[in-house]
């Protein structure tokens, strides 16, 4: 179970942050309502929000699952590989420090991004992605196995972050993209085959006893819910233009 959640207000000047796709720039007065309904879905789902101001040198710190890993008895500040994203982990540091006895840190020339990080139970799946190198991933394995718990990277191709392309939901089931679906160290789990057309859902959030999905992806819906969660939906448009899903915009401990 989670119970609390840190977030970031983001700044004004969200729309100069990096992207790779093509919707338009984001509105940020939109940004704003649909940052504010996402704390108010978290808190429905029974987390308590750490809210932190906006970072004004930093577009993308709004995305606060990136320069932390968060877990029970400790938690990781990353070291981000986009340049332009590296200083957030000064921001984030004293946040986590508060909540968190045991922090570890990346070390130069390890690079790693919290979107790489799939936790499933006891094991970390780490994505070599653009933004998580091989001295990052190797880092974060000795953190691991300090703390009994294992890992494996993830070769990674076509998608921004791991996470961009599947979410654990518990209970063995797990959302992927078809990006995703023939990875073989997701053999052993319950796949949730994420529709092409539909392929952003698969960065969804399981809080608690709910699933959050982003809005307008009615087939991934159905099935969850024929599946019996309890499925919320919220509308994130702002944050995808911005390369941004769900899980991005918190750290959930
Ligand atoms: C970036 O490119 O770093 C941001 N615009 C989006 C980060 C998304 N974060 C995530 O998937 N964990």
């Amino acid at each position: 179970m989670f119970s609390k959640a840190i977030v970031r207000k983001p700044s004004r000047s969200f729309e100069n942050g990096i992207t790779s796709v093509d919707l338009g720039k984001p509105i940020y007065k939109n940004a704003i309502i649909q940052h504010r309904n996402y704390i108010d879905t978290l808190k429905a789902c029974g987390l308590e929000i750490i809210e932190l101001p906006p970072l004004e040198d930093f577009p993308d710190s709004t995305f606060v699952e990136d320069p932390a890993l968060v877990f029970e008895n400790f938690a990781v500040i990353t070291r981000p590989g986009a340049e332009s994203r590296k200083g957030e982990i000064l921001f984030i540091k004293p946040i986590v420090e508060e909540h968190f006895q045991e922090v570890y840190e990346v070390k130069s020339p390890g690079t790693l991004e919290g979107g790489d990080i799939l936790r499933v139970e006891n094991h970390v799946f780490i994505g070599m992605s653009e933004r998580t190198n091989e001295s990052g991933a190797d880092q974060l394995l000795e953190i691991l196995k300090t703390n009994q718990m294992s890992g494996e990277k993830v070769e990674l191709h076509e998608i921004l972050h791991l996470k961009t392309g599947c979410s654990y939901l518990g209970d063995g089931n797990i959302l992927v993209s078809p990006a995703l679906f023939d990875f073989k160290g997701f053999h052993s789990l319950n796949k949730i085959l994420v529709d092409k057309n539909e392929e952003y859902a698969a960065n969804s959030l399981r809080i608690n006893n709910f699933v959050i999905i982003p809005d307008g992806f009615p087939k991934i819906k159905e099935e969850l819910d024929k599946m019996g969660y309890f499925v919320k939906t919220i509308d994130v448009s702002e944050f995808r233009k911005m390369d941004g899903g769900l899980s991005c915009l918190s750290l959930r401990f």
